[in-house]
């Protein structure tokens, strides 16, 4: 276990969370306050203003943010985390039929403790994580010291990242939570 997991008794999960239909940063705040229902929240970022990656042309602007959660017993698996996680997508009217289309709840499970798996529905660390600076910049600011399956810290993986689409809003994802682990 990492120093971080050391304090919290259990492992750490990187929740990233974004939107861009509806009321996104409304959806995303609704989704922080039922993640916390899961476990401890160790530390969440701002809420991101970012430019959409990937998908189809003409989309609006997401919202992204990331939480730091310390899953109690029930969700200390990735399998069962990441249920939970769809659970809250469908919850909210998800729509998966476009791969990286426009959505209103995106939750995505970026690691959890030390656990790796390698092929099927999830795989962990998330592979594209590093590279995405809507997931990396609001990461590098909850959790420095969290590290990729390659060892980097997330504070190095975002000097390296272009940051132009991605805008701070100085508003909170959950009111009331640490903006950053004390350790790690
Ligand atoms: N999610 C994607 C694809 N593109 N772009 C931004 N800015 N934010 C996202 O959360 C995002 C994206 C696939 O999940
Ligand atoms: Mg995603
Ligand atoms: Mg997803």
């Amino acid at each position: 276990m990492t120093p971080a997991e050391e304090a919290t008794g259990g492992p750490l999960a990187v929740v990233a969370l974004g939107a861009n239909l509806g009321d996104p940063e409304r959806a995303l705040r609704a989704a922080a306050r039922a993640l916390a229902r899961l476990g401890a929240v160790v530390a969440a970022s701002e809420l991101y203003r970012t430019q959409p990656v990937g998908g189809p042309p003409g989309q609006p602007l997401y919202r992204n943010a990331v939480m730091v959660l310390a899953p109690a017993p029930p969700w200390r698996t990735p399998e069962r985390l990441l249920r939970a996680l769809l659970a809250l997508e469908v919850a909210a009217g998800r729509d998966r039929r476009e791969r990286w289309g426009p959505r209103v709840l995106d939750l995505d499970l970026i690691s959890l403790g030390a656990e790796t798996r390698a092929a099927g529905e999830l795989v962990l660390p998330h592979p594209r994580a590093a590279e995405r600076a809507f997931v990396m910049v609001p990461l590098a600011s909850c959790w420095p010291g969290w590290r990729d399956a390659a060892g980097r810290r997330a504070d190095a993986i975002v000097q390296r990242l272009d940051l132009r689409g991605v805008e701070a809003t100085g508003r909170a994802l959950l009111p009331g939570a640490p903006a950053m682990l004390a350790v790690g």
